[in-house]
């Protein structure tokens, strides 16, 4: 199983992103609204008894429940394109909170640290060889895009099966935060 650890989001909130996810970006391969997420961490592919240890893990997990807000767009760049386009997340000491506790919950279960800044986001498109204006006035367009608060009650293990066109992610299991 491929696993990942994330927040999903409501559907009020899924089509607002949509509305933004209707630009018209050459290369651009939006993610439908139904994949939406927030990757607290990617675990990758896993053996069955380990999937397990990693439930059992995050079950023990004790956090409070908070409130997020999706503000501003972005990108992640390699060697100087963009490769993904993204709604941020205003600062939250409390979901970073959450993201160290389930990372320190998945190394005691043996995963190996990762060494990725977490940078919390919503991905709305991958780009391959988008044209750099275009992404530019995106995210000029958009950068002043807030939406409303949302809750935070659980988080959630998502497997995902690669597919050609987009992937389909599963939750697996739902973590209700107190
Ligand atoms: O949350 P986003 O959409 O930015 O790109 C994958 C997706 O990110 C990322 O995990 C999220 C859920 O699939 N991902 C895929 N492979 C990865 C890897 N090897 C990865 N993240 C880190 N390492």
């Amino acid at each position: 199983m491929r696993l990942f650890v994330a927040l999903d989001l409501p559907w009020t909130l899924r089509e607002r992103l949509a509305v933004l996810a209707s630009a018209g970006i050459a290369g651009a391969r939006w993610v439908p609204p139904e994949n939406y997420h927030l990757t607290l961490r990617f675990i990758g592919e896993t053996p069955g008894h380990r999937a397990e240890e990693i439930d059992l893990a995050l079950s023990g997990l004790r956090a409070r429940g908070f409130s997020l807000t999706l503000a501003g767009v972005g990108t992640f760049t390699k060697a100087g394109r963009s490769t993904a386009l993204w709604v941020g997340v205003e600062r939250n000491p409390q979901l970073d909170h959450l993201q160290t506790k389930i990372e320190t919950a998945l190394q005691r279960c043996g995963l190996e640290p990762e060494r990725r800044r977490f940078q919390p986001h919503v991905t709305l498109a991958r780009l391959d060889n988008a044209p750099e204006g275009k992404v530019v006035s995106f995210v000029q367009a958009h950068n002043l895009f807030r939406a409303d608060p949302m809750p935070v009650e659980h988080f959630t293990l998502f497997s995902s099966q690669l597919g050609k066109e987009a992937s389909v992610y599963t939750p697996e299991v739902e973590y209700e935060l107190a």
